[in-house]
């Protein structure tokens, strides 16, 4: 049986609805409640599932995939999010617009708060407003860090990229790890995603005085000020990081960690924080692992590069330059062997809807600025350049290509600190990923490899 088809007929079984989104509201008020009752229901569906389905074949591994990056090989299991090529992102099932019109707001119809997509990835539920609201207060409840990260951080150079400093101070949060302590006193497997879970909502919520530590020493004078523990995690993290008297920028927050979470299980900062998890690393250790993919110029980084491209662009041909004169710079950067940085990707082959929220966001907000103006300039012209280089097989922008147009116009100008915004958000879908690994009793991950000379002895005619 095919692959879609063996979905398609479990879907329809009630008792197998995979990644369904359930219609009734729980009576518990606690996310961790929740889970608790969610957890066996997912461990029974999944072992009746594999029990029925296990030998079916997902798909087949060519050479060139093997050595392609492993690019659309299925064999990673992650219930938060599904990319579609051509439709983008569905977080448990549901797409961008729909969970902006779903998901509970900070303010009437306004963009969803991080704090309910994150109940959603976790139970498969839209929370009430009342379960969103209680996440946010745990988080500014639990979003003090120790003294000794403070201090580290302090000590950073400046000139040490903002990225290291956030990874530097995530393993160092690692010293407080629920997990850890639980595992040394030997714990049961059967318990893990407990302290699991404990460790995910800590580290969570002590990302916006880590990260803001970091923006306040290297740009700024270093003063970090007090969380607002009766507010929401964007209005906190725009606070620290000094913007919170501009709604509009704390709903940028808002919409900016809403969109920059989850992408599914195969991209590199998602699965590196799930394959160092898979050691039973405590989930400090892993995610700092996915930050440090996450920092890369082909992945997160590039949030940092497309401004970096930009400016020099402008610098080079002006900002008044005609389509002509941006297509040339366009060649010339592709002619250097350097990418455009925030096009193409990996699995979408269409423009990224998260693109797309970012520019309903800024047409909504910024429609005249110049900044803004020539992003849209470039999302005509660039798609039609890479089309004609002929080589990227998706010449469409994604996420990072928008991001940063955006932060520039409220006046967060710093692009190096971009990819740690990045980071932030992202916490909130690899983490939820973690703790049903932890549930569900994932595996140490550990694919096949081979050499060259052995797929030769085996597979080369002559
Ligand atoms: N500019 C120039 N060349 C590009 C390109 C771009 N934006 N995107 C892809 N290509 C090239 C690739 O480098 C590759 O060239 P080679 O054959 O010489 O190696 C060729 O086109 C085919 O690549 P692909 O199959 O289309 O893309 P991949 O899956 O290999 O890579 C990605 C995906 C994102 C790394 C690539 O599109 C890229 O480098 N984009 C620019 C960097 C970027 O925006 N990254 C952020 C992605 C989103 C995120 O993770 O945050």
């Amino acid at each position: 049986m095919s692959a879609l088809r063996a979905f398609t007929k479990v879907a329809r079984q009630p008792t197998l609805r995979l990644n369904a989104v359930r219609s009734y509201a729980s009576q518990a008020t606690s996310l961790k409640e929740r889970l608790a009752e969610i957890i066996p229901e997912k461990q029974a569906e999944v072992k009746a599932f594999k029990k029925e389905y296990g030998s079916t074949v997902l798909g087949e591994v060519t050479i060139d995939q093997a050595y392609g990056g492993m690019r659309g090989i299925k064999g990673l299991i992650w219930e938060g999010s599904v990319l579609d090529s051509e439709e983008g992102i569905r977080f448990r099932g549901k797409s961008i617009p729909e969970c902006q019109k779903e998901l509970p707001s900070a303010i009437p119809g306004g963009e969803p708060l991080p704090e309910a997509l994150f109940w959603l990835l976790v139970t498969g539920e839209v929370p009430t407003p009342e379960q969103a609201k209680s996440i946010s207060k745990e988080w500014a409840a639990r979003g003090d860090i120790p003294a000794f990260v403070e201090d580290l951080l302090d000590r950073c150079p400046k000139t040490l990229h903002p990225m290291a400093q956030f990874s530097l101070a995530i393993n160092a949060l690692q010293h407080d790890s629920h997990f850890a302590k639980a595992y040394a006193k030997g714990i049961n497997k059967a318990d893990y995603w407990g302290p699991t879970y404990e460790d995910t909502m800590d580290l969570i919520a002590k990302l916006p005085k880590v990260a803001a530590r970091i923006y306040r020493n290297v740009y700024k004078d270093g003063k970090v000020p007090e969380l607002d523990r009766d507010q929401d995690y964007s209005y906190n993290y725009a606070k620290l990081l000094g913007f919170e008297q501009n709604k509009e920028f704390v709903e940028l927050m808002r919409l900016y960690l809403f969109l920059h979470s989850d992408h599914e299980g195969g991209n590199a900062s998602a699965h590196t924080t799930h394959l160092i998890g898979s050691t039973l690393s405590d989930p400090y250790l892993a995610f700092a692992g996915g930050l440090n993919s996450l920092a890369g110029p082909l992945h997160g980084l590039a949030n940092q590069e497309v401004l970096r491209w930009t400016v020099a662009m402008q610098e080079s041909i002006g900002h008044d330059a005609s389509d002509e004169q941006i297509e040339k710079y366009l060649w010339d950067t592709l002619n250097s062997g350097r990418v455009i940085p925030g096009f193409g990707h990996a699995v979408l082959r269409k423009t990224d809807p998260r693109y797309m929220a970012q520019r309903e966001f800024a047409l909504k907000h910024l429609p005249n600025d110049p900044l803004f103006g020539l992003v849209s300039k470039l999302y005509h012209i660039i798609p039609r350049v890479l089309t004609e280089h002929g080589k990227t097989k998706n010449p469409y922008p994604n996420i990072d290509s928008h991001s940063g147009a955006l932060l520039q116009y409220y006046g967060l100008v710093e692009q190096d600190y971009y990819t740690v915004m990045f980071g932030v958000s992202r916490a909130i879908g690899v983490t939820s990923q973690l703790i049903w690994d932890r549930a569900l009793g994932m595996p140490l991950e550990r694919p096949k490899s081979f050499s060259t000379a052995y797929l030769k002895k085996m597979y080369a005619k002559n």
